[in-house]
């Protein structure tokens, strides 16, 4: 009679973490070792942690991107009245 063991696969062989989790086969079942920032039996869903640093990342790079846009606006504002200065309203006839 054959025990657990002989009948037993391997169920890591298909490979069936996700998002680069571990496997560790056990008998007739297999666990995962999720990688940090994800959860779920086969490590398919980002934790709300995650989630929230990667609105937090948006946020902040949008904010970058938008001060840097303002700052360049500023500053061709700042070259156009030093031009005028310069040259006169004529700077303005240039296309
Ligand atoms: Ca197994």
């Amino acid at each position: 009679m054959a025990n657990v063991t002989d009948i037993d696969v391997n169920e890591c062989d298909s490979n069936p973490c996700l998002n680069n989790g571990t496997c560790t086969d056990l008998i007739r079942d297999y666990l995962f070792s999720c990688r940090a920032g994800f959860t779920g039996r086969n490590c398919e869903t980002i934790t709300e942690l995650d989630k929230a640093l990667m609105n937090l990342f948006h946020i902040f790079i949008i904010t970058i991107v938008s001060m840097v846009s303002f700052s360049y606006v500023e500053l061709q504002k700042k070259d156009l009245i030093i031009m005028k200065a310069c040259f006169g309203e004529k700077i303005l006839k240039i296309p």
